[in-house]
Order: C-alpha cells, then structure tokens, then sequence
C-alpha cells in the first residue's frame, strides 16, 4: 500500500514522501488529529523542495514566486493524490493547507495550524527539528517545505531520522533580521511576523488605525502610500513572505 501510494505522490511530483501512524503524532499545541478526521489512523506527509534560485535572490518577490508555485503545486498533488487513496483503497483521507486557511479564532488567532506540518514531517521520518526551528531533511536541508493527507489506513511509521543534522552553527540565529530565535525552541512570533509578513493582519491592522485617524485630504494621500498597495496586492494574491532568511542561511543537509 505504502508503495502504491508512494509512487502517485512522486508522480505527481513531491519531493519526498513520508508515512506515520497517527499515534505517533504529537504536537501539544495543535488540536487532536481525530477532530479532523475521526476515524484517522494515519498520516501521509509530502515534502517540497525550495528552488535554489528563488531562494538565494536578493528580491524577495522572486523567492515568493516560487513558493506560490510550490503551495499551487502541493494544493493539487494533495487533492489528487487523497482521490487516489479513497478509490484505489476505499479509505477516507482528508488534505491539511500547506499553511493557509488558518483557525482566526482566539486564542489560536492564526499562528496554530489544524496539523502541526513539523511534528508530522519527524514522525514521518521526514527530518528533525533544528536550531531555527524548522524541519531539516537529509537531502533537502532546511529547504523544504509539507503538506499531509489524514488517513483511514492502518500504516505503521516509516524509520525516524537518527542523530543531529543541526551543527549549531547559529548562523540562522545570527541572520535573523527580526532577532526572533534568540530562544532556544522558540520563534517569537509577532518578531518574525512584523518582518516576514508586513501586509499580514499586522500591517493591515496599523494601516487602518492610520487610516481612521486621518482627516479625508490625508485619506487621499494614503491611496498612494507603498503599504497600502502592497495590502491591496495582498489582497488577491493571498498572503505573501518577505523573509526566507532562516531557511536559506542554514547549510545543514546541503552538499
Ligand atoms: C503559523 C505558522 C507560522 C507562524 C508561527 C510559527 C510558530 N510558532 O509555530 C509564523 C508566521 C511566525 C511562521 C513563520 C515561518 N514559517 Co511557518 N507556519 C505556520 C503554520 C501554518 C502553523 C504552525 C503551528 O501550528 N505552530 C504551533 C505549534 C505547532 O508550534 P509549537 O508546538 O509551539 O512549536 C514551536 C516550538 O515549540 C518549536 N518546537 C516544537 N517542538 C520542538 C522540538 C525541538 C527539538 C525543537 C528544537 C523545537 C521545537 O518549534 C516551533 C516554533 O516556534 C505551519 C504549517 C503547519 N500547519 O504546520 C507553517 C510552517 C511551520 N512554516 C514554515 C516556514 C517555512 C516558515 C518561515 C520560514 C516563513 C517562510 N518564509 O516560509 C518562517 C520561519 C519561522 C521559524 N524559524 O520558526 C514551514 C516549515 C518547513 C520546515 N522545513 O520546517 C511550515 C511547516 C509550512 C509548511 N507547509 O511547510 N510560521
Ligand atoms: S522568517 Fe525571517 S524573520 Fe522569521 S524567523 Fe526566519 S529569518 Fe527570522
Ligand atoms: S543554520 Fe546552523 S544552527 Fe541554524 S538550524 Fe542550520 S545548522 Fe542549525
């Protein structure tokens, strides 16, 4: 089974592709897997490698532009490769965002997703955590990223990465424009927001705190003001990173 499904999901052109059992899963956090998909025995994670070019470009729209294809990509695959396990195994299988949409509601406010992505990835054995506190794959480095698919079908979990692929190098650390690791095992998380998602719910929060307080002259000027457009292009573009630091800095897993 595991092959069959394996073989679909590269096909339709995953990187990599991890299996776990649903007991496995631990993410404190996060709801139980079963107040998604109550019958869930198990979990099949895909990951994404990053695009080398984007991400090393100093233009942050280009490294954004190639992670709109990845989350184009991973919200097709996901679906299809769900349909596949419904009608080849007559199992209920239910797709996880790759981030977006988010329960808005207090006190998860947006920064909880229904699936812990990392948590699933390590009990995948799709990689461990490391000191930026993301997931590192032996192959793909820092740069990855996943989705899930919750399963009915019995799957045990594949082998767990062993040992360190973090050197504690710190550079992650250090390059950090928004100084949001400087906790061991903890992102700040408005730090990080304020710089990787200056027209998230923040920027769009103070903008309209400004926009009120202003007179109708000053309204005007407003329209023209660089955070106001780029919230608009937010707006139907989707949510957009402007900060991929982290990631590209880490050399972990890469030749
Ligand atoms: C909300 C969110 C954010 C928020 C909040 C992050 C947070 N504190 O969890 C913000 C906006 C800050 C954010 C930022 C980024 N994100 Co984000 N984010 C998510 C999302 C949608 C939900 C995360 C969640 O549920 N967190 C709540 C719970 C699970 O976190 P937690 O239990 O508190 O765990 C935290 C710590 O305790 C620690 N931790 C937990 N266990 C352990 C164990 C060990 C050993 C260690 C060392 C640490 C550790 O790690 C967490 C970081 O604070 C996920 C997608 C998903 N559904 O999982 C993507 C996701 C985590 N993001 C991702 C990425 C890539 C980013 C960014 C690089 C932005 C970008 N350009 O893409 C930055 C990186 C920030 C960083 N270095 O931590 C990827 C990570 C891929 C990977 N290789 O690991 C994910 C998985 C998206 C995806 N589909 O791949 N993100
Ligand atoms: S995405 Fe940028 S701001 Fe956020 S933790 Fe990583 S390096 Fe820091
Ligand atoms: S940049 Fe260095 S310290 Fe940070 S996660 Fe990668 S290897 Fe670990």
């Amino acid at each position: 089974m595991k092959n069959k499904i394996r073989g679909y999901a590269l096909k339709l052109e995953a990187d990599t592709v991890g299996f776990a059992a649903a007991t496995d899963y631990s993410s404190k956090q996060s709801p139980e897997l079963k107040s998604i998909l109550p019958t869930v025995r198990s979990l099949v994670v895909l990951g994404y490698r990053e695009l080398d070019g984007a991400l090393e470009s100093e233009n942050d729209r280009t490294s954004m532009t190639a992670r709109l294809g990845v989350m184009d990509l991973a919200k097709k695959t996901n679906y299809l490769l769900a349909r596949f396990i419904e009608d080849n195994f007559h199992a209920k299988t239910a797709p996880i965002a790759l981030s977006y949409p988010l329960d808005m509601a207090p006190p998860k406010m947006g920064v909880v997703g229904d699936v812990s992505l990392r948590h699933a990835a390590v009990a995948a054995g799709l990689g461990v955590f490391g000191r930026h506190n993301l997931i590192i794959h032996p192959k793909y480095g820092s740069r990855i990223i996943f989705t899930a698919l919750l399963t009915e079908l019995p799957l045990e979990s594949d082998l767990p990465v062993t040992g360190e692929l973090c050197s504690n190098c710190e550079l992650c650390i250090k390059s950090c424009p928004a100084n949001a690791l400087a906790e061991e095992g903890k992102t700040d998380v408005m730090k990080c927001l304020r710089v990787s998602q200056p027209s998230g719910i923040g920027g769009a929060i103070s903008f309209m705190r400004k926009f009120i307080g202003v007179n109708a002259d000053d309204q005007k000027k407003l329209f023209a003001d660089p955070k106001f457009l780029s919230l608009y292009q937010a707006s139907f573009i989707g949510f957009q990173y402007h900060c991929f630091r982290c990631m590209t800095v880490c050399p972990a897993g890469r030749k």
